[in-house]
């Protein structure tokens, strides 16, 4: 699990070292069987792990072994997931279809579904307890993490999304929102290495603007997608936006215009990336993956 960099089948061993350490992760939880079941559902239902790959392919940049940052990788899956059965439930978007399975309150009830994402969100955090001790700049990475998750992160980023239901909003606000409601998140997870390794500022800046495009081209093509794919290749139901009369980057620039978008921003983040050797070969290899997914 540890450094020397290969690139063949350096992301194909990091899925794996995420997919374990996920497991790993529900198999310590204590408490009702029923409660842990209705979390492994939904954590272990085969998500792309687009963030915690981001973290380790982070980590590489800084030298660090992955060992050092799979706790927070792990608690930034289970938050992403916490968000998704949360946002799948009748009150929220109302999904039935999520990662290629029935959501999470289609099989366990509503009750259950948010239950199992409370506790996806706490045990995140518990699940950090360890290794913080360890970590010198532990505090600072845990506050960043708690940040990207609350009420200026991915929580207040939903509420936007909320008030703007039904209401044309304009693009500054549209890329503030997801800024918040899906950036925050793919944005720990490219800092947190950073962080933990106490980077320099100048490191951290740059970080923070590649990971806000990188956090922007994910939601313009998650737009893209939802218009031109299908349920099947996605997993999830698509064609929802548009039927829920949401603003996104397609119903606001059209999508020819949202796909020059994204080819910028591609265009943009390959151009960062060129200046780092080496170290960056898997960053390299994630973000071609995010520009290029097809779910
Ligand atoms: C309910 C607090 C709360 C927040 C919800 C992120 C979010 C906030 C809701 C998700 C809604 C959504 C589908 C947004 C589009 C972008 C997105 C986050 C897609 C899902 O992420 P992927 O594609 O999913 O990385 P997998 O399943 O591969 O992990």
């Amino acid at each position: 699990m540890s450094n020397p960099i290969r690139t063949a089948g350096r992301l194909f061993e990091a899925k794996e070292v995420i997919e374990e350490a996920l497991l790993a992760s529900v198999r310590t939880l204590s408490g009702p069987a029923h409660l842990k079941e209705a979390m492994s559902y939904s954590l272990l239902a085969g998500g792309k792990r687009l963030r915690p790959l981001l973290m380790l392919a982070a980590a590489d940049l800084h030298g660090m072994v992955w060992e050092r940052v799979l706790p927070f990788a792990v608690s930034l899956e289970m938050i992403h997931t916490y968000s998704l059965i949360h946002d799948d439930l009748p009150a929220m978007d109302n999904d039935d279809l999520r990662r290629g399975k029935p959501t999470n309150h289609v099989v366990f009830g509503e009750a259950m579904a948010i239950l199992a994402g409370d506790a996806l969100l706490t045990e995140a955090f518990v699940s950090l307890g360890a290794s913080l001790q360890k970590e010198p700049q532990g505090a600072k990475a845990l506050a960043y993490l708690g940040k990207a998750a609350g009420t200026s992160g991915m929580i207040g980023g939903q509420v936007m999304d909320l008030s703007a239901t039904s209401r044309k909003i304009s693009l500054e606000e549209l890329k503030i929102l997801h800024a918040r409601k899906t950036g925050a998140l793919i944005q720990a997870a490219v800092l947190l290495p950073a962080i933990l390794h106490d980077a320099p500022a100048e490191e951290i800046a740059f970080l923070e603007a590649f990971s806000s495009d990188l956090g922007l081209l994910f939601q313009i093509q998650d737009d893209c997608l939802d218009e031109t794919s299908d349920e099947i290749t996605l997993g999830k139901t698509c064609g929802k936006d548009a039927r829920d009369k949401k603003s996104t980057f397609v119903s606001l620039l059209g999508l020819s215009e949202a796909l020059a978008y994204r080819a910028t921003l591609s265009e943009r983040l390959c151009g960062s990336l060129s200046s780092f050797g080496e170290e960056a070969a898997l960053l390299r290899e994630v973000t071609e993956a995010i520009i290029g997914r097809t779910h």
